[in-house]
């Protein structure tokens, strides 16, 4: 593995241009329903993130805590369905035998990062997480779900990674993006998808 971390993969420029041009298009369309919206820890700091979800479930975060919920925090509509495109690209890298549930998609502007963590707000953690990075290169850092040394990488646009057995509890974060490495995405900045099992 790039990382020597036994369970992370990654596919470098797994989607092309083009391909990696209709996943953002759809996202965003989804993205006119289900707006990004910025959620607030449980302690009520704001995340530099802004963030959205397609499918069944999403991530949310509010003074209430941390869980999956079926709708928009802010909207209260169902999340816009996840992309065949989505769900395709999970049966090939993962082969888990079920699709996933959950799409957390997170909208970084330029100052944006998110601090050292773990995903372990899903039911089942021996399911694997699948992450597809569009637009500005980030600066992406991963260490053991023990603790230790963590090392950094690059995640580019187009690159997808999937998190597996051992990696699975990885503590994980994005430090910073490269300004100005893709124009892909309209005002600037990166988009992360997150494909997961929740329930
Ligand atoms: C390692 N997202 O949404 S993606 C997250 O780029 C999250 O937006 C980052 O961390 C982002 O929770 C990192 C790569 C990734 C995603 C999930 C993981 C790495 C992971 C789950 C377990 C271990
Ligand atoms: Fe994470």
């Amino acid at each position: 593995t790039p990382t020597g971390l036994p369970g992370f993969r990654l596919w470098p420029g797994a989607l092309d241009a083009a391909a990696q041009a209709v996943l953002l298009d759809q996202v965003l369309a989804a993205a006119r329903t289900a707006p990004f919206y910025r959620p607030v820890t449980p302690g009520g700091r704001p995340f530099s993130v802004e963030m959205t979800g397609l499918g069944p479930l999403a991530w949310v975060s509010d003074r209430a805590g941390y869980r999956y919920q079926p709708t928009h925090p802010v909207t209260g509509e169902a999340w816009p369905p996840m992309p065949q495109a989505l769900l395709d690209l999970w049966d090939a890298l993962t082969g888990w035998p079920v699709p996933p549930d959950a799409c957390l998609v997170n909208l970084y502007r330029l100052d944006a990062k998110m601090g050292l963590h773990q995903d372990r707000d899903e039911a089942d953690l021996t399911a694997p997480v699948l992450s597809v990075s569009l637009g500005d290169t980030a600066v992406f850092r991963i260490g053991a779900a023990e603790g230790g040394r963590t090392q950094s990488l690059k995640l580019a646009s187009g690159d997808v990674c999937a998190l597996t057995g051992p990696a699975r509890l990885a503590r994980h974060g994005i430090d910073r993006l490269l300004a100005g490495s893709s124009q892909l995405v309209p005002g600037g900045g990166r988009i992360n998808l997150t494909l997961r099992r929740a329930r």
